[in-house]
């Protein structure tokens, strides 16, 4: 009878949690669907019986007019060109608004030349959340915009600063939406977000003739930090760097340093991002190679980092049609697919014990 008894208590014991499974199921599955602030708690069976469950981990809602709105503050700066008044000013909008997060930000500034001997007053800005912790992600996007829009179809605009939405703005946007979640729910590891400057002064589409290999005039910023990290022997488990992240039905494809540097964090990243529903944006489709701030990482730090990055080799455009154009500028930026990078990036790093 004993025997009887308990296994009802049992049965109901059982019901009870397979009930508070489906309840918990259900907030889940409300909360991504409402796309509203509340956590979503995903479950996980532990030990050895598998109705018993206990939350995996907490991903808040990214909010895609979030970053947009971030994006459009810095457009509102004017171009984000090294030496300019505009760079100046965003730059201590950056610092302000991670530091208003609660990171501890370090604005690591030195001279570059560029290719063309113009000396760039360099900026990178380096934010730790919990810096105690030494497991850490390395979150990075470039915030510096370019000072020619040399692939415009307009000559006389060649040598005109673009507005710099998509191509330097989109990345930013996003790290800001990610660190307003990093000061309301910590991750289990340390997250370093890193805006590195001058990228985008590599070298002038009418100079490609010029002796100096085009490759070496990109990354700069990104370059002088690997050499130089705020840390003396920095490690990150790896890195992800946004560039390019905006633009409505944007492809993000398979690129090539990240699938040979890196390719179990691509496949992280890109199964994080079918798991939430954003398939059609993270295609497992060849990206070609792209000579970007994750080369350095890689390269000079051997820490694994990709790039998420709108190109397609198989489109007539590449990057985009408003890509190094004057038309990079707010029209060519869509919440939906800020909010595509942007949740799958809170999913990898919520997710990591
Ligand atoms: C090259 O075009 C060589 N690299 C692309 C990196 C880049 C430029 N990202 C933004 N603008
Ligand atoms: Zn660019």
């Amino acid at each position: 009878m004993v025997q009887h008894g308990n296994s009802i208590v049992n049965a109901m014991r059982k019901n009870v949690l397979f009930l508070m499974f489906l309840s918990l199921l259900a907030v889940a599955c409300a909360g991504s669907a409402k796309n509203d602030e509340s956590p979503v708690v995903k479950q996980k069976s532990v030990g050895t019986s598998p109705e018993v469950v206990e939350p995996a981990a907490i991903v808040p809602i990214f909010d895609g007019d979030s970053a947009y709105s971030f994006i459009a503050a810095q457009v509102a700066f004017g171009p984000r060109v090294p030496n300019s008044d505009g760079h100046k000013k965003c730059g201590d909008y950056l610092v302000q608004v991670l530091r208003s997060y609660g990171a501890d930000v370090i604005s690591q500034q030195t001279d570059i030349r560029a290719y063309n001997g113009d000396v760039l007053k360099a900026r990178n800005i380096i934010a730790r959340f919990q810096p105690q912790k030494s497991e850490r992600v390395l979150l990075c996007a470039h915030w510096d915009t370019r000072p020619w829009a040399d692939s415009d179809p307009d000559p006389d605009n060649h040598y005109t600063p673009l507005p710099g939405a998509n191509d330097g703005g989109s990345g930013v946007g996003v790290l800001l939406e990610v660190a307003r979640h990093l000061s309301r729910v910590p991750t289990a590891v340390g997250v370093d977000i890193i805006l590195f400057d001058a990228e985008d002064y590599g070298r002038h589409e009418a100079e490609w003739r010029d002796a100096v290999s085009g490759e070496e005039t990109w990354a700069l910023g990104s370059k002088y930090w690997a050499h130089n990290p705020h840390v003396a022997g920095y490690k990150a488990r790896y890195g992800i760097l946004l560039d390019i992240v905006g633009a409505p039905e944007s492809r993000f494809c398979l690129e090539g340093f990240s699938m040979h540097f890196a390719p179990g964090i691509v496949k992280k990243v890109w199964s994080a991002a079918h798991r939430q529903g954003f398939a059609r944006y993270f295609p497992y489709n060849e990206g070609g190679s792209i000579t970007d701030d994750h080369v350095n990482i890689n390269k000079i730090l051997g820490i694994p980092c990709i790039d998420i990055i709108n190109y397609d080799p198989n489109s007539p455009n590449g990057f985009g049609e408003h890509h190094h154009t004057m038309k990079d500028d707010m029209e060519w930026i869509s919440p939906a697919t800020l909010k595509a990078v942007g949740q799958t990036v809170l999913s990898v790093i919520y997710s990591e014990k």
